[in-house]
């Protein structure tokens, strides 16, 4: 059975991760309601929309008059416990008399954690927990860093060569990776709130940071401009329907309608500050300096390396001085996963912090 209850956990994860932007704040869930005596689906919820029906409860609805004495119900995330803008899906659950829960993850909501399984068991339900958990975890990330951190998920990419260098001892950076490498940006771009950027890539190479793929949504930018430097002609800046936030110290000047104003002192300020603008995710692409800082004051969750097999020796290299000195002082990762893109490879690590 667990094989079967992987394979329907694989088809939730699948249909929940197309709602990523309509169910944020929320998580991206999906229930599938299953006869095991008959190896049959009976009907697929989904978290649709914020402030709307959670999944469990679009698969109750949606399964119409059905008996759930004898039926098992897969769900990626742990079922809630809270009344919140929804009545809690525990509730219903054991209400509906389910024989059989099987959970992908918990929920980390302080409102939830682990309180929906202990009701659902209390009730004498059978539970069945962890199935894909990773993958069901990684679906989830970015809800599970706001609702336990109350901060945006921060992904910063970075595209060097062998020898982690991003400009050439004459200046040159264009293009160290391939075609298929940045085609895998706009991937990237497409699923995330943000992108964000600094005046010095603006000022060098005026890019659009836009999503070019057709149909997919156009994120936010946010472009870092302590000083208020840059004037409004750049690409960055047009109006396109995306939201446009300066992070800028300098309020003495007449912005553009689609152009917020953000005061910051450091990235944690700034990011928090996003956060409560509904920023819930940030793609960081900048150069040497907003990396470094980023990653100095520990605002960086994930790390995508796209590494170009080229070396060019002398150069710029992608980061500059963290203040290690020792060993132990190391910034630490994990290393999560490694995909050979075309001629390119790609390295996904996540941050490893204390706390
Ligand atoms: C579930 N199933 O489909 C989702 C859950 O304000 P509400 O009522 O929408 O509750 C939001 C919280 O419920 C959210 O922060 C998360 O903990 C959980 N989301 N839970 O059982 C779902 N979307
Ligand atoms: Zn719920």
């Amino acid at each position: 059975m667990m094989k079967k209850y992987e394979e329907l956990m694989r088809l939730c994860i699948e249909s929940a991760s197309k709602y990523r932007f309509e169910a944020a704040p929320n998580p991206m869930v999906s229930a599938i309601i299953y006869d095991e005596r008959e190896d049959k689906i009976i009907s697929q919820g989904v978290h649709r929309k914020y402030g709307e029906n959670h999944a469990e409860r679009d698969a109750v609805e949606k399964a119409g008059d059905c008996d759930f004495s004898d039926k098992t119900i897969i769900v990626n995330l742990e079922p809630c416990a809270h009344q919140g803008k929804t009545p809690p899906c525990a509730d219903l659950i054991v209400e509906k008399g389910f024989k059989k829960v099987v959970i992908g993850t918990y929920d980390p909501n302080p409102l939830v954690c682990g309180q929906g399984i202990l009701k659902i068991k209390n009730a004498g339900i059978e539970v069945v927990t962890g199935v894909l958990e990773d993958e069901c975890k990684e679906l989830n990330k970015v809800f599970i860093k706001n609702v336990t951190k109350k901060m945006p998920y921060v992904l910063v990419k970075i595209a060097t060569t062998l020898d982690s260098k991003i400009v050439t001892a004459g200046g040159e950076s264009k293009w160290i990776t391939g075609e298929a490498s940045r085609e895998y940006v706009q991937k990237l771009r497409s699923q995330h709130f943000a992108i964000l950027s600094g005046s010095g890539t603006v000022l060098a190479d005026n890019p659009a940071l836009t999503c070019r793929i057709k149909g997919e949504r156009t994120p936010d930018r946010v472009i870092i401009d302590r000083h208020g430097k840059i004037s409004f002609d750049y690409q960055v800046f047009r109006d396109d329907g995306a939201r446009v936030f300066l992070a800028t110290n300098n309020l003495n000047r007449d912005f553009p309608k689609n152009v917020t104003p953000v005061e910051f002192a450091n990235f944690r300020d700034l990011f928090s500050k996003l956060y409560n603008l509904g920023v819930y995710s940030i793609l960081v692409e900048t150069g040497k300096t907003i990396l470094t800082a980023i990653i100095k004051q520990e605002m960086a969750d994930e790390l995508y390396k796209f590494v170009s097999p080229k070396i060019f020796g002398t150069g710029l290299d992608f980061i500059g001085n963290l203040g290690v000195y020792k060993i132990n002082e190391a910034y630490k990762l994990k290393f999560c996963d490694m995909e050979k893109v075309d001629e390119d490879v790609l390295i996904k690590a996540k941050f490893l912090y204390e706390d």
